[in-house]
């Protein structure tokens, strides 16, 4: 088999899970990991280097998880390595401003325009929240509109038909989040503009915010229809509603920026995290100086966060960001993950298997169908068991897909054209072993 590792047992991932489960919920700390989506006992990392992750059974594995998408540049990018250990020299935390606090949210409001004030929290599921609640101080509204199948973080108003571990894990909207709550939240079809346009005839000048992934990939990866983004962008300026776009995945993945730049639409807020931590925990939500400046101090809205801008994560992120503003840097990753879906799709003809495949600079996914995939129900529909099979047979050959459907795969600058052969090679031979 091309790339066999003929790794079938990993004795050592197994005794890690079962003394892991004794403590920690489920034996993670992030439900996706666990592998509900595939079956199957977790992996568990050694060591992550470039575009390769050792599991502590001493396997290597080609990485398209990319840690959910920090990991842009590769595993453990020296530069960055550098920059983080420089920094923990100078303290871990001081609970006070730094000026590298502000560098990075210069470079970053640098690529948004319209954007002017940034706010930085530890989590991307803080900076959704806490952009809601802008929104909701701002307008006086209480609505919020989001979509089937995009997912936001674990706030209690936002786990309502979420998408990646939530709908991998069956439940969409999370037991725990009172009914009072989740009433506070509308839901449309992804793509489906005449439905939000309905929605808004009748509830618009009560709708606060809509936050939309402007590329989802919290339910694999499911691009905006032409159109659909603009629609939003004109419906919330009609009725005074303060658009959302939840960049946490796509800002500086898919462009220097993110999906905004690539669009061309200028949304009300943006949330980020992922690659402006560079693999250490930061999120940010940002806007104009009218919107944000409502946040305390300047203003009535209240946030907080001990470690919110925290100098070790603020040296990562600068650094990551710093080497993705390299000039053709998003462009070589569009090249790659283009070329992928594209070897991946004809892999699957050629065995006959329907799949289709889609991407966008650094990040791309399939799916099993045999038609393109526009909204939530698409996805639920797409074959959950041959994507299974088609994982483990992956990961015996060396590639560490996501664990889910429903998830988006990455690449980084560390994946060379060798690196994409050897995925297209054992996807070949597992759609051909599997048929
Ligand atoms: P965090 O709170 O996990 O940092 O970010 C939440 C979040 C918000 N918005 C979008 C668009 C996101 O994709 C995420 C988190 N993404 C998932 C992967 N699909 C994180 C992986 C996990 O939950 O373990």
């Amino acid at each position: 088999m091309a790339n066999a590792v003929a790794v079938s047992t990993r004795p050592q991932s197994e005794k890690a899970f079962q003394r892991a489960r004794q403590v920690l919920v489920g034996g993670v700390n992030s439900p996706v990991r666990a592998f509900g989506g595939v079956g199957g006992t977790p992996v568990f990392v050694q060591r992550a280097e470039g575009a390769y992750v050792y599991d502590v059974d001493g396997n290597r594995y080609i990485d398209l998880v990319g840690s959910w998408g920090p990991a842009i540049l590769g595993h453990g990018h020296p530069d960055v390595v550098a920059a983080v250990q420089k920094a923990a020299t100078t303290g871990l935390s001081f609970g006070a401003p730094s000026t590298i606090e502000t560098e990075l949210a210069e470079l970053i409001l640098s690529a948004l325009p319209g954007h002017d004030r940034l706010r930085f929290v530890s989590t991307g599921t803080e900076a959704v929240m806490s952009a809601i609640r802008v929104a909701r101080g701002a307008t006086n509204r209480s609505l919020i509109l989001k979509f089937a199948g995009n997912y936001h973080g674990h706030a209690d108003g936002l786990l309502v038909a979420a998408g990646s571990g939530a709908i991998t894990h069956g439940v969409p909207s999370s037991a725990g989040v009172p009914a009072e709550v989740a009433s506070q939240t509308l839901v449309a079809r992804y793509n489906d503009l005449s439905e939000v346009e309905g929605i808004f005839q009748v509830r618009g000048d009560s709708i606060a915010a809509v936050v939309v992934e402007p590329i989802a990939g919290n339910m694999g990866y499911v691009a905006p229809v032409a159109g659909f983004l603009e629609g939003l962008r004109r419906l919330c300026t009609q009725h005074g509603t303060v658009l959302i776009f939840d960049e946490v995945m796509t800002g500086f993945r898919v462009a220097w920026g993110g999906a905004q730049r690539r669009f061309n639409i200028q949304p009300d807020l943006t949330c980020l995290a992922k690659v402006i931590g560079g693999g250490l925990p930061v999120g940010a939500y940002c806007g104009p100086a009218r919107l944000m400046d409502m946040v305390s101090p300047s203003g009535p809205v209240y946030q907080a966060g001990t470690l919110s801008g925290n100098p070790v994560c603020m040296a990562a992120g600068l650094t990551t960001l710093k080497l993705c503003s390299a000039s053709g840097f998003y462009e070589s990753l569009e090249t790659k993950s283009c070329w992928l879906a594209q070897e991946l799709m004809a892999a699957g003809k050629h065995a006959g298997v329907p799949l289709v495949a889609d991407s966008v600079g650094g990040m791309l996914g399939i799916f099993f169908a045999d038609q393109p995939v526009g909204d939530f129900d698409d996805a639920c529909a797409t074959d959950g068991p041959y994507f299974a099979r088609f994982f483990h047979s992956m990961l015996d050959r060396g590639i560490w897909l996501p664990p889910s459907r429903f998830e988006a795969w990455f690449l980084s600058a560390a994946h060379t054209e060798e690196h994409l052969q050897r995925i297209v090679d054992a996807a070949t031979d597992s759609l051909r072993t599997m048929a």
